[in-house]
């Protein structure tokens, strides 16, 4: 089992004293799964070393460009998810006190703090070889101070902030910290891990032929084709009625053996459609392991870590992160009333309240995102270039274009990535451009988020990110270089036939 290195350990403990001895404490973390879930755990701490929210400390669920210029007001300020990255102690005076908690790559070395005037703590993973992108997040590192103040009931949130950073994306699994932590929520009962699982987005609320035919990392006969999908269950003698609700099954419903079945199949017709270079990666395309919370009910997004980290994403993408963070409070509360095999009347219909109201969020996002995915195939205006392919995403707004780059994936060639752009806001008219791609291309060693990184910043722009999901901003009149900067990078390093 991985454990904190020695001197990423001492500066826990020094986080936890600069915590316990500041009575005015601001908190900024990212707008996204990640961020939502580290601004959980520490509004979890604080609230059970008895700090009051809105009186003792408040919270902030900010965008990276507010960091630019951010204030430094309060006796602690702490940033989480972000940070590592931004000049956030540009306003700090010698009473300041500053606490990072980033896995994101960082701009100051691991010494800077000997160099100010004021207390300043940055905790990253980095600076101790360890990778920020598979082995521990944002989340994990806010639940490893949790840790250190003993509140190991707080691990799940670490488990959903890396399921939502998609640190299990090479692998399938958690590995390095995050394992640590998942034996720790898997300890508190909290987690239940499901391995070989087959790793179909939907496991607990979408119908099994549904599921399938959102498969995308490569165009199969069922990718867009429900009926298809649903033709394949029955030929292969799969029950697709559960015949204890009589509705359709679930992923999470299958038996191990029909499980098996249907991965052998889904890999066979996958190895048919692949160049021969590529099929030793097939397997790991429908096979991973699956991370379920245990006190969750079953067919609900809650019960997923993945189904759950979507509904997180919806809130922040809608700019209603305090809904996310709202139910991930009652969460905490609600799991520290039932390990005392206790129930809340009152927790159970505040969260209700909140869960209607994200179920209204997320319908309207997926509304959202259905609409333009639509609008977008009709129109037919998916460009192909030689190695990549993109379309004009105006009138997206910037925060979802990429969801819906990876949603229009399926409509065009998966040996390209898919690229879209839109206007970064209505007072910002440059470009954000999003990418997304088969899984199948990284396993082969392409790093969309380097290559995009490079190009948009030979163009003055900044981008990067995943390498499968990344972005980048650049200029408007900068559109069409983009694209053949980003043609001629690839030239070579897709396999195309
Ligand atoms: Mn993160």
């Amino acid at each position: 089992m991985t454990s904190i290195p020695p001197e990423m350990k001492e500066r826990y403990e020094e986080a936890r004293r600069l915590i316990e001895s500041s009575k005015d404490i601001k908190i900024y973390s990212h707008t996204d799964c990640d961020g939502i879930s580290s601004g959980a755990i520490l509004t979890g701490i604080l609230k059970k070393i008895g700090r009051q929210l809105g009186k003792d400390f408040d919270i902030e669920i900010v965008n990276l460009d507010v960091l630019e210029n951010v204030p430094i007001e309060h006796e602690l300020t702490i940033f989480s998810d972000l940070g590592s990255g931004q000049p956030v102690d540009k306003n700090a005076n010698k009473d300041s006190k500053i606490l990072i908690l980033d896995h994101h790559p960082p701009l100051r070395e691991i010494d800077y703090c000997d160099t100010v005037d004021y207390d300043y703590l940055e905790i990253n993973p980095i600076f101790y070889g360890i990778d920020g992108s598979q082995e521990v997040c944002g989340g994990g590192l806010c639940y490893l101070l949790a840790k250190e103040f003993g509140f190991t009931d707080l691990s799940w949130l670490g488990i959903l902030a890396a399921i939502g950073d998609i640190q299990n994306g090479k692998t399938g699994k958690l590995e390095g910290l995050n394992r640590t932590i998942l034996k720790d929520a898997e300890d508190e009962g909290l987690v239940n891990i499901i391995n070989n699982d087959l790793s179909l987005y939907g496991r607990q609320t979408r119908p099994l032929f549904v599921a399938l035919s959102y498969f995308s990392d490569v165009n199969l006969e069922i990718t867009n084709d429900q009926n298809r999908a649903l033709d394949l269950l029955k030929r292969l003698g799969i029950n697709t009625r559960n015949p204890v609700n009589d509705t359709s099954i679930r992923s999470c419903d299958l038996s191990q053996q029909d499980k098996f079945k249907l991965i052998k199949e889904l890999i066979n017709m996958i190895t048919r459609e692949i160049p021969s270079r590529y099929a030793i990666h097939a397997p790991k395309l429908v096979m991973g392991e699956s991370y379920e919370f245990a006190n969750e009910e079953k067919y609900t997004f809650l019960r997923d870590a993945s189904e759950f980290s979507t509904a997180m994403n919806a809130c922040v993408r809608n700019e209603r992160p305090e809904v996310a963070l709202k139910l991930l409070d009652l969460t905490i509360k609600r799991n520290e009333i039932l390990s005392d095999n206790k129930v809340s009347v009152d927790i159970e219909s505040d969260r209700a309240v909140v869960l209607d109201e994200l179920e209204e969020i997320s319908k309207a996002h997926r509304f959202y995102l259905a609409q333009n995915i639509k609008m977008i195939g009709e129109s037919d205006s998916i460009v192909q270039m030689k190695n990549l392919q993109y379309f004009d995403g105006e009138g997206i707004r910037s925060n979802v274009v990429g969801t819906i780059a990876g949603m229009v994936l399926s409509q065009g060639d998966w040996r390209k990535p898919m690229i879209a752009f839109t206007q970064v806001s209505e007072e910002n008219d440059d470009l954000k451009i999003s990418l997304r791609c088969s899984k199948l291309l990284a396993y082969d060693g392409v790093h969309f988020g380097k290559i995009i990184r490079k190009v948009s910043q030979s163009l003055g722009g900044n981008g990067g990110g995943h390498d499968v999901a990344c972005g980048a901003y650049i200029r408007k009149d900068q559109k069409e270089e983009f694209f053949e900067m980003m043609n001629n990078e690839l030239e070579g390093k897709l396999v195309l036939d």
